[in-house]
């Protein structure tokens, strides 16, 4: 089993903070790519060259964070990385989702600021940027951290919240989610978040 990630890559960091929840960091071989920049390592097994892709045993391939963790919380149940309850399971997905498509946001506009500037789209930036600020204060009112478990709502919501600060610190999310603030405080300093820290940019 292989899972090809990049250390800058919130999308990865989700499959890397899941692997170390369930202690398998060690046991799944980790292998660092540019997606960017590949000598054919990550396409050979995603052919979207695209990080996390995990390649398993029996030559199938995993190529989305969300995929790839559905399948190590069947195939390592404990501890899990969902909560059991139906109510509280959809109300982690809700979480979840929305976190992952701030993600999504957060590197359009990564994207976006890479490209020269007359070629950018100011009305699509300007509508993300908007959608993102929403998106972090219903975040704020929405999401009601466990302090005993970090399921996937906690580990979506921290990456989300980690690359802003990364990539997009003068969104200043804080000023939109104190509640967020206070929590991330908490959640940097456990173990596999802060393990799974992005280099310096
Ligand atoms: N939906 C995918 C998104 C993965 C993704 O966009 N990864 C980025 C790294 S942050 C990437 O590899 N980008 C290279 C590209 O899109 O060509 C997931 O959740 O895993």
């Amino acid at each position: 089993m292989k899972l090809y990630v990049s250390l800058t890559s919130p999308f990865a960091r989700k499959v890397r903070i899941g692997l170390a929840e369930k202690g398998l960091a060690q046991r799944i071989e980790q292998i660092v790519v540019d997606p960017w920049n590949d000598d054919g390592t990550l396409t050979a097994t995603n052919p979207l060259s695209q990080v996390p892709a995990l390649q398993l045993d029996d030559g199938l391939a995993l190529t989305d964070s969300d995929t790839i963790l559905g399948w190590l919380d069947r195939a390592f149940p404990q501890p899990p990385l969902w909560p059991h309850a139906p109510q509280a399971r959809t109300h982690a997905e809700a979480i979840a989702a929305l976190a992952q498509t701030l993600l999504e946001y957060t590197v359009f506009l990564v994207l976006e600021g890479r490209r020269p500037p007359a070629t950018r789209s100011a009305p699509m930036i300007e509508r993300r940027t908007q959608s993102l600020i929403r998106g972090i204060e219903a975040l704020d009112h929405r999401f009601h951290a466990s302090t005993v478990h970090f399921h996937l709502d906690s580990i979506g919501v921290a990456c989300a919240l980690g690359y802003l600060d990364f990539r997009q610190p003068e969104l200043d999310w804080r000023r939109h989610a104190p509640k967020l603030a206070t929590w991330m405080e908490w959640a940097a300093q456990r173990p596999s978040v802060r393990g799974t820290a992005p280099p310096p940019a």
